[in-house]
């Protein structure tokens, strides 16, 4: 009897361990599991680090292959509300995108200067004094900005009084007697000037039209990869009717049925390497054109449209960063930045 009690203990007690075991091993693998589907998203997360890597160098040219159909984007949406993203998800500054004191804080940390080229040949120079007094007021104010002014007459460049860490340097260049000639060779004298003294001196360069007035705050949300201006006068309209470069024969030729928005001449900006890349291209372009005596129909403004096609800008600026003067305000725009000035073309241009 003795005996069999002692065996009955052993063999329950035998049963208890292996019950006790098999539920700690279980539970063990269970918490490993858990364990494990905790650490996947960090391995994930690994991997998602290298990827965005390789990734953000894919995305340097975000290019939609040609011949693509696509709806063209809105700018706005169904309640006729302005679209603060581009279909490829960059950003198109309105205001209320941005709050400008968290953005000022953020970019005040990095220690920045942003280069600004403005062409004043012929009788362009008489835009200087406002083009440069209204940038004082409202253009980067409080980071370090640095204007190259091309001019065929220096004397003529004003005296504006500089903010704090803004300078100018003025560039003499060779006049030219056709107007079409000075605002396209801006391409070629932007990839010198890049070339040979930005990329050593600036982080960040745009390129501005010189008849124009700032009227409003241009501060750093502009700032980005790739930037593009929508021009004010398309941004309603179906693209068949943008003024694209239509024929064929020339670089800047785009089908009736491609195209995203249309972009203005009047800014072109970015990163000192992204904006060389443009405008290399653009000038290489210009140059094919050239050798087969095309002109497109805008000139460069036709080619950085082409561009932008396989290029695409990594934030967009809403025409409050390019208004005219001549157009009136609709509600959607609720301030205007920077406009081009009334001018009287066949006055103040070289040639008709
Ligand atoms: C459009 C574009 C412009 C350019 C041009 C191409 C907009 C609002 N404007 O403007 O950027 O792409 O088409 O044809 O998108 N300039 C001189 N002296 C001259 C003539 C021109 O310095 O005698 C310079 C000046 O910086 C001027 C720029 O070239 O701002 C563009 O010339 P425009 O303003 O006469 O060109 P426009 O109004 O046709």
């Amino acid at each position: 009897m003795k005996l069999n009690i002692t065996l009955f203990l052993l063999v329950s007690t035998g049963l208890l361990t292996g019950l006790i075991y098999l539920y700690f091993t279980s539970s063990w693998d269970n918490s490993y599991t858990h364990q494990s589907n905790q650490t996947a998203p960090h391995k994930e997360q690994t991997n998602y680090l290298k990827s965005t890597k390789t990734h953000s160098d894919k995305q340097k040219n975000f290019c939609s292959p040609q011949g693509l159909s696509y709806k063209q984007p809105s700018v706005f949406d169904l309640d006729e509300e302005v679209v603060p993203l581009t279909p490829w998800l960059a950003p198109i500054v309105w205001e209320g995108t941005f709050d400008p004191m968290l953005i000022d804080s953020i970019y005040k940390q990095q220690n920045i200067t942003i280069a600004t080229t403005v062409f004043a040949l012929g009788k362009y120079t008489q835009f200087l004094k406002d083009f440069l007094e209204s940038a004082e007021q409202n253009y980067f104010v409080g980071f370090r900005v640095h204007y190259y002014v091309f001019t065929d007459q220096p004397e003529q460049v004003p005296e504006v009084k500089m903010g704090e860490e803004h300078n100018l340097t003025v560039l003499k260049v060779p006049s030219s007697n056709r107007w079409q000639d000075i605002s396209l060779s801006r391409m070629a004298r932007l990839e010198k000037l890049i070339e040979s003294r930005l990329i050593n001196e600036a982080d960040y360069v745009f390129s501005l039209d010189v008849d124009s007035k700032f009227y409003g705050r241009w501060g750093v949300e502009t700032l980005g990869r790739l930037i593009g201006v929508i021009h004010p006068w398309f941004y309603g309209y179906p693209r068949e009717q943008f003024t694209y470069e239509r024929r064929p024969e020339s670089q800047a030729f785009i089908p009736y049925s491609e195209g995203d928005y249309y972009y203005g001449g009047a800014v072109i900006g970015g990163l000192v390497e992204d904006v060389y890349q443009l405008a290399k291209t653009c000038r290489e372009q210009l140059d094919i054109d050239a050798s087969k005596s095309i002109e497109a129909a805008w000139q460069e403004e036709s080619h950085l449209n082409k561009y932008f096609i396989c290029n695409k800008p990594s934030k967009l600026l809403s025409p409050e960063y390019l208004w005219d003067d001549k157009k009136w305000k609709p509600e959607e725009i609720k301030i205007i930045r920077f406009s081009q000035v009334l001018k009287n073309y066949a006055e103040i241009r070289p040639n008709p």
